[in-house]
């Protein structure tokens, strides 16, 4: 079986310090987070900002301060800016995380960034929008900055979405999908398989198990040979009701389960080559 790429999403919009007192705001925090996980075996950074008070943002400056602190201490991570960012930001703000240069890496853009696939109710009042129009002009965009998207779907219809998409010229193949279970669709190893078999053939998927899905989405991805994100975006306990003390302890139980199930971490080299980024 292929090597398993380990993202972590360790920071996220929506969840805080009083959820966990270890989510990441300053770039110091941010930074000592992605090192948590990379040391522990993340061969990804899936990365929103934040202020320091805590405030989501997708201002550019702070992405670059950010991304320039990780790639200090994770000096070959594929670090992947959210283009989602924060429920009710404009598409405008949310592009800017595209913008910013990776001159460690001789990048004018970031390697990767999210495409979100579909709008979706994101509980209470809370609505996570992605018109057509919006997917469109990312997915252009993206082509045009030579940033691999990471397909973002929160259910099956995005997955359609997305083909639409390819066959209108916005998506280039192979496409990489991250299949986010838990938030609109239910996350079972049924729901799960049931999106593994609705990709074109020759695409790549990751799961993130939203919530205490978490980790049992992570184990059944890794049986199946596809690859897992985890993360205080995602889930910030490591067992239930018990903080987690990093991203990278996070980490290190998914390494602990692959190794048990006989698969192998990919570095940052070997995950670069398995999603066809240029290295
Ligand atoms: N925070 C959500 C509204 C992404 O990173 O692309 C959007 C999100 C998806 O997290
Ligand atoms: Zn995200």
């Amino acid at each position: 079986m292929e090597k398993l790429i380990i993202t972590a999403a360790i920071c996220g919009a929506e969840v805080t310090k009083e959820h966990n007192p270890n989510v990441p705001y300053t770039v110091e925090e941010i930074a000592r987070e992605a090192h948590t996980a990379y040391k522990a075996g993340a061969s990804i950074i899936h990365l929103h900002v934040r202020e320091d008070d805590g405030t989501p943002t997708q201002d550019k400056n702070r992405f670059k301060a950010c991304i320039d602190a990780i790639r200090k201490i994770c000096p070959d991570a594929i670090i992947q800016p959210s283009t989602g960012g924060a429920v009710g930001m404009t598409d405008l703000e949310r592009l800017q995380s595209t913008e910013v240069e990776e001159l460690a890496l001789g990048l004018k853009h970031p390697e990767m960034a999210t495409l979100d696939c579909g709008t979706c109710n994101f509980g209470g009042d809370e609505v996570f929008v992605n018109t057509d129009n919006t997917i469109k002009n990312f997915g252009k965009i993206m082509i045009e900055r030579g940033v691999k998207p990471e397909i973002e779907v929160f259910d099956k219809g995005m997955i359609d979405i997305a083909i639409k998409m390819h066959k209108k010229g916005y998506i280039k193949t192979p496409m990489h999908f991250d299949f986010v279970l838990g938030v609109q669709m239910s996350a079972t190893a049924r729901d799960l398989a049931f999106m593994v078999d609705s990709i074109p053939v020759g695409s790549t998927w990751t799961v993130a198990g939203v919530g205490k899905s978490q980790f049992q989405m992570a184990a059944i991805a890794i049986a199946m040979g596809g690859h897992v994100r985890v993360g205080f975006e995602d889930n910030v306990y490591i067992e239930k009701g018990v903080a987690a003390k990093s991203n990278g302890e996070s980490v290190e139980k998914v390494v602990r389960i692959a190794k048990e199930l006989g698969r192998q971490i990919a570095t940052p080299t070997e995950a670069r080559e398995i999603l066809g980024l240029k290295p």
